[in-house]
């Protein structure tokens, strides 16, 4: 690594200076208010988790969102009640996980799924993919179409979960055979317009950043245009392949439109670990006056195979993290002059939305239609 900035005023000496990323890397339970000031918590887009007993819901919300190691998700109660969790520490990434109990009944007068469905943006049904799943792949046909009667317009996503515990080839099949059925069931009943999208995950691994990353930006309305500059930002650099992260929950809410490969993705991950490690342990040193990590940080963090990671913050909550190769970076000039292109653009899609957001309050709920 050749140069990182590191904060100095704060008392954990997290990563987290005047402008920088946020205090703690826990979003905290509760309302928060978000950068965009303060939205009401039943217009934020809402994503919800559902799925049989001991699937893994809470512990996908508990891992993504709040630093548990996934072994300590062993200890998680079984849920009893809707748990509703904000998420609102980035502008782009604000929204509500609504995670629920894995008993619950559709036919229950107390389950309003006007309620509940009407203001979704993501449905996401979790499959434990270790156990037998003929009865969760009948609880998901109730779900999706129970949900879609309600919201045509919800994102249905079935997470073939628990895969750490496969062989690659067990993996396969599981997803081709929950596929299959999910699919003709909803044929059957003639709802083929329904649109469901799998992943296979596990929260031992980046899987399920991964598969988090892919649901949140179906909701993120500006997704075509952050896509669309990273594009230029590559194509006029010569990076590889870039990630826009949410640092604190390592979502990224978008990357240029060539495939993206887990390797490259974890790698990003582990580099913004790294970067947040270090300044959570050499941060409080330093003493210049709260302005050692500012928008001139950045980290560097070259591989022994000519690769080059390339991590800098775009503002408060959100980091550019590229992959690229050495000799391209001998051109560091341009790079660093295309990065502040960048960043400005990205500045505006988030002013233009803070002042829509402004004028009028309401129309957060407007991103739950398509
Ligand atoms: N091997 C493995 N185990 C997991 C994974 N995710 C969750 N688990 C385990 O699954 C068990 C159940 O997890 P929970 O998160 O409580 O499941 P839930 O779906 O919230 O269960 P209810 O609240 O009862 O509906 C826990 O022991 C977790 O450690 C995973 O990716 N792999
Ligand atoms: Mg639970």
């Amino acid at each position: 690594m050749s140069s990182y900035g590191a904060e100095s005023d704060h008392p954990h000496g997290s990563y987290s200076v005047v402008e920088s990323f946020p205090d703690a890397y826990d979003y905290g339970p509760g309302e928060e208010e978000g950068a965009l000031g303060s939205i009401g918590s039943e217009s934020k887009p809402r994503i919800v988790l559902m799925g049989l007993r001991r699937s893994g819901k809470s512990s996908i919300s508990k891992v993504v969102f709040h630093k548990l190691s996934p072994n300590e998700t062993l200890f998680l109660e079984s849920t009893s009640k809707v748990v509703k969790d904000d998420i609102s520490n980035s502008s782009f990434v604000q929204f509500q996980i609504w995670d629920f109990p894995g008993q619950i009944d559709f036919f229950d007068p107390a389950f309003d799924s006007d309620h509940i469905f009407g203001g979704c943006g993501a449905l996401i049904f979790v499959i434990d993919a270790q156990d037998d799943y003929r009865d969760a792949l009948v609880r998901l046909h109730q779900t999706v179409t129970r949900a879609y009667q309600v919201n045509q317009s919800i994102k249905f996503e079935v997470f073939i979960h628990k895969v750490d515990g496969l062989t690659d080839d067990r993996k396969i099949e599981a997803q081709r055979d929950i596929h299959q059925h999910a699919t003709e069931d909803l044929s059957d009943a003639g709802l083929e317009g329904i649109h469901l999208s799998f992943y296979l995950t596990s929260i031992y691994d980046h899987s399920i950043f991964e598969a988090f990353s892919r649901v949140v930006q179906k909701l993120i309305p500006q997704l075509p245009t952050l896509e669309n500059l990273l594009n230029i930002l590559i194509s006029n650099s010569g990076i590889e392949k870039a990630f826009l992260f949410d640092v604190v929950s390592k979502i990224y809410i978008a990357t240029d439109s060539s495939p993206v490969d887990m390797q490259s993705y974890e790698l990003c991950c582990d580099m913004i670990d790294v970067v947040i490690d270090v300044s959570c342990i050499y941060g409080l040193r330093d003493d210049v006056d709260g302005t050692a990590y500012d928008q001139h940080s950045l980290s560097i963090i070259r591989l022994n195979n000519g690769t080059i990671l390339y991590l800098r913050e775009v503002n408060r909550f959100l980091a550019l993290v590229c992959l690229l190769r050495e000799d391209v970076f001998e051109r560091q000039g341009l790079i660093e002059y295309n990065f502040h292109c960048f960043r400005e653009a990205i500045q505006e899609v988030f002013d233009i939305r803070r002042k829509a957001m402004m004028a009028t309050p309401s129309s957060a709920s407007a991103r739950d239609s398509p």
